[in-house]
């Protein structure tokens, strides 16, 4: 057993989790604008938790490559009735996808379990924020901003490179008071990285897992994947799966998918197997 606590809830991680995605934006790569009101985002809530998703992550801000800036009051007003009403309705960890220290603080007060900050708490006043809500967080490595992340990222050795990024944030957060035990480190596949930078962190998961973290994984029908199979985004789940199979093996315990009964189903004949002598 290894549980962690998020809010009112635990999980143990020595086993598979899944996170169910649930973006709130009108303009995110994959399901851009289809669950953006609060009747389609309790629907699509309601769906994954059935399925088996152990936690939602409830979005505002697209970080897909271009996306524009979202200001503060746009976020939260999108992001935390849609929150509020998944905590009223449902016995299940919420997430908040956000770098905002408003959102972080109001999705707190919410009920929310985890901040997932794909910008590692680095936007003026998060890592604060974040400090006082003694909640886990998930740092991402990120190379650069959305508009513009994926213009030529380079790297000395990228699975080094994230690393020392994610070790760094790491130290931030103990400068402020959060235990190291409250953390996960994710290397933000897709994210200021092209492919032979996403395969190489794939390949080497366990680099991260062995800086003494539990890993969380988000590459469900990115440009990666359509860039090995040759396949538009809504025909990318396969290949999804066969990735995310690949980061369990090699450490990686929480999955932010948006197809959740096809991962529940495929981590946990993994973990059968895994765990039979
Ligand atoms: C919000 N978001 C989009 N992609 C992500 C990823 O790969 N990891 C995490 N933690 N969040 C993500």
């Amino acid at each position: 057993m290894s549980l962690m606590s998020f809010g009112d809830k635990s999980l143990d991680l020595s086993l598979p989790h899944v996170m169910g995605i649930l973006n709130v934006t009108p303009d995110s790569f994959s399901d851009g604008g289809v669950f953006n009101s609060l009747d389609s985002a309790l629907r699509q809530s309601e769906k994954m938790i059935q399925e088996g998703a152990s936690i939602i992550d409830v979005g505002g801000e697209s970080t897909r490559p271009g996306a524009v800036f979202v200001a503060t009051q746009q976020e939260v007003d999108r992001v935390l009735p849609v929150i509020d009403a998944i905590k009223r309705r449902f016995d299940i960890i919420v997430s908040v996808d956000t770098s905002t220290a408003e959102v972080i603080r109001g999705a707190a007060d919410l009920g929310a379990g985890l901040i997932n900050d794909v910008r590692s708490l680095e936007r003026e006043g998060a890592l604060l924020a974040a400090a006082k809500t003694h909640l886990p967080i998930c740092l991402m490595h990120m190379k650069g901003m959305p508009k513009t992340m994926q213009d030529a990222p380079e790297y000395v050795q990228v699975v080094d490179d994230v690393a020392d990024y994610l070790m760094s944030r790491v130290i931030a957060c103990e400068s402020v008071g959060i235990a190291r035990s409250h953390l996960i480190l994710d290397p933000g596949i897709g994210f200021g990285k092209v492919l032979p930078h996403n395969l190489s962190l794939l390949n080497h998961i366990e680099k991260i897992k062995k800086l003494g973290f539990n890993v969380l994984v988000g590459l469900s029908r990115k440009t990666m994947i359509g860039d090995v199979l040759n396949l538009p985004v809504e025909e990318r789940l396969y290949g999804t799966m066969g990735a995310n199979a690949s980061a369990y093996s090699k450490g990686a315990r929480i999955f932010r998918v948006h197809d959740v009964r096809p991962h529940v189903e495929m981590l946990a004949l993994m973990s059968r197997i895994e765990r039979e002598v």
